[in-house]
């Protein structure tokens, strides 16, 4: 069985909200908010509910635009990550015991400090595409594999 989690990113053009994760899985990356879904709510609600808890933000609008699985060469459980949108808050960013979260301008996306697949598919959720994919990750988080698509639907 897939484990679902969620991954949101504000994009207000010509910025994107990322944060740095400072404990747990992926600690020491920017990423977008979000974790695990739990029993009872929807995926969209454990995104917003992600991105109150780690960011201090109350979200108005929210897309799903992207799915994306991962596996890892020495765990058999995959990562469903559901990758969201959002354009529109009411709140200010607050840093949290997960993140701290600070703006940067598209063309200044901090890649090297990122999950090395995102630098395949930050590109197409910057252009306002959906997508679906699957990663194999080795040692190191080395990318041993990857299936990348554009798609119509969600
Ligand atoms: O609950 P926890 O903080 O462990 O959730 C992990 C977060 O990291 C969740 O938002 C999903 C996200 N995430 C992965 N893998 C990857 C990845 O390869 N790239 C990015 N950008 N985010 C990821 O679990």
């Amino acid at each position: 069985m897939n484990k679902l989690l969620t991954l949101c990113l504000v994009h207000q053009h010509p910025k994107v909200l990322l944060g740095m994760k400072k404990r747990g899985f992926g600690a020491g990356r920017w990423n977008g908010f979000g974790g695990k879904v739990s029993l009872g709510e929807t995926i969209e609600e454990a995104a917003r509910r992600e991105m109150k808890e780690e960011a201090g933000l109350e979200l108005q609008d929210i897309n799903k635009v992207g799915i994306i699985e991962f596996e890892f060469q020495s765990n058999p459980e995959i990562l469903e990550v559901h990758i969201f949108k959002s354009t529109n808050f009411s709140g200010e960013p607050q840093e949290s015991e997960e993140m701290k979260p600070q703006w940067f301008l598209v063309d200044a996306i901090p890649l090297e400090s990122m999950w090395p697949d995102d630098k395949h598919w930050l590109p197409l959720f910057l252009a306002g595409k959906k997508f679906k994919g699957k990663f194999l990750f080795g040692k190191g988080d080395v990318i041993l594999a990857m299936d990348l698509n554009e798609v119509e639907e969600i």
